[in-house]
C-alpha cells in the first residue's frame, strides 16, 4: 500500500488471522484464530450441522488438536444453538455468553400455516405477537 507523495506506508500488524476447516458438503466445521494461540482466550469456533447440512450450533472456545475434534472440555466462552423445524424457521433460539447451562437467552417460537411467527416467547416470557 503507497500513501499519497508515494511515502510508502508503514504494515499493520494482523489482528486475526483465520484458518478454516470445512466437511464433504462444505459446511464450515471450525475457525482457528492463530493469533490467539496459546492465550487465555482462543475466540477459535466450532459448527454442527443437522442431516439437512444446516447450522445448529456454534461453540467459541480453544479448538483441540487437530481442530475436526471439536473445541477442549470445559474451554467453551460462547454458545448458540438453533432448533429447525422442518422448513427451516427457528422453533428455539438459545444463546449463552460462558456456554455453560443455565442459557442466557432462550427463544420459543411457534409458525402459523402461512409460515409467520405466532408465538415468539424469550427466557418461557411470552412476548405479545405484533
Ligand atoms: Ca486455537
Ligand atoms: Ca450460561
Amino acid at each position: 500500500m503507497r500513501e499519497p507523495y508515494g511515502k510508502a506506508a508503514a504494515p499493520r500488524p494482523n489482528r486475526d488471522r483465520y484458518q478454516y476447516g470445512y466437511d464433504y458438503s462444505s459446511n464450515r466445521l471450525w475457525r482457528e484464530n492463530s493469533l490467539t494461540h496459546g492465550t487465555a482466550k482462543e475466540f477459535d469456533e466450532y459448527y454442527t450441522y443437522d442431516g439437512l447440512d444446516r447450522l445448529t450450533n456454534a461453540d467459541r472456545g480453544t479448538l483441540d488438536d487437530p481442530p475436526a475434534e471439536g473445541l477442549l472440555a470445559g474451554s467453551t466462552s460462547f454458545r448458540q444453538d438453533w432448533a429447525l423445524d422442518p422448513v427451516g424457521n427457528w422453533d428455539t433460539f438459545k444463546w449463552d455468553s460462558n456456554g455453560l447451562e443455565p442459557c442466557d437467552a432462550t427463544q420459543n417460537r411457534g409458525h402459523s400455516k402461512a409460515n409467520r411467527v405466532t408465538l415468539p416467547h424469550h427466557n418461557s416470557k411470552a412476548i405479545k405477537a405484533a
